[in-house]
């Protein structure tokens, strides 16, 4: 299926994101964002009226992915953490991709014949749709090995409780049950990690284990910090400076989940529904 195929609902929306200056194009609605192209700036493009394509330096065509729509601004990217994940290692890797934003709340009938299992991210390589962040982060390492993102296998499952603690102690409704300390004990034996081995996960490049990790920290951030007024404490200063560094990542800015929609999306686990 090519871009073109698609019929767009308003949540359904493809837009190019180019990098390097490689490439731009734009299809429906979208706004162009280039200070190259100031004429053209904060002008929402009508559906199908124009499609600019520009080729600045030799790239391959855009990757087709299906992440996960906001559900609360209109035709921006949502808040899956695994999607982001993928995005990130496009960006790092500086490959094209074409965003399909798919409204998870009411998924559309063209997704689900891409993905019957209905979840993001997907996404198209060698004419197959491929699910799972897992297997796509390792086959776009195998596929495009430059700049390389590996994590060795015995340090690739460092951090992994923390998403998993991270998530009890925010449906926890009970201050003593423990699962606050059990974050605690997750985060900081991160910290300890970080100080003999960081400043990344595999030393002094990122790599595919801070990709998954740095996406669900700042879920952690944010939902901690609207549920429960709760912040990394001061005392673990080599994971606070972890979570800066790769936040402040442009690849993280360009890719990240709004506020809004984390506080959302993590809703119905806090009230329990
Ligand atoms: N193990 C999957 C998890 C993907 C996942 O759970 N995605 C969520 C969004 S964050 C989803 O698509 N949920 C829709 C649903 O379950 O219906 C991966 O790593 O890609």
């Amino acid at each position: 299926m090519s871009t073109a195929g698609f019929q767009p609902t308003a949540w359904a929306v493809s837009s190019t994101i180019k990098h390097l200056g490689a490439n731009l194009r734009l299809h429906h609605n979208a706004v162009i964002p280039s200070n190259c192209f100031n004429h053209f700036r904060h002008r929402r493009i009508p559906s199908r009226s124009l499609r600019v394509s520009m080729s600045l330096a030799p790239s391959s065509s855009p990757l087709e992915i299906c992440v996960k729509a906001s559900v609360t601004i209109p035709n921006k990217l949502g808040d899956c953490p695994f999607c982001q994940r993928v995005l990130l290692t496009l960006e790092e890797k500086h490959l094209p991709y074409d965003l399909k934003l798919v409204d998870l709340t009411n998924k559309p009938e063209w997704f689900l014949k891409i993905n019957a299992d209905g979840k993001v991210p997907v996404i198209k390589l060698d004419e197959k749709w491929v699910a799972d962040s897992d297997i796509i982060t390792q086959s776009l390492e195998e596929k495009y090995p430059n700049p390389p993102l590996g994590t060795p296998p015995e340090k690739a499952s460092v951090g992994s409780k923390i998403f998993s603690t991270f998530i009890g102690f925010l449906k926890s409704k009970d201050p003593n049950d423990g699962t606050e300390q059990a974050l605690l004990n997750e985060l900081s034996s991160f910290n300890d990690y970080l100080k003999e081995n960081g400043p990344f996960i595999n030393g002094k490049e990122i790599s595919a284990a801070d990709l998954s990790l740095g996406p669900k920290l700042h879920h952690l951030e944010i939902a901690l910090g609207h549920y429960k007024k709760w912040t990394v404490p001061d005392s673990l200063p080599y994971l606070k400076s972890y979570m800066k560094d790769i936040f402040s990542r442009e690849s993280f800015i360009k890719t990240r989940a709004a506020p809004e929609d984390a506080i959302e999306g993590w809703r119905p686990k806090v009230e329990g529904s």
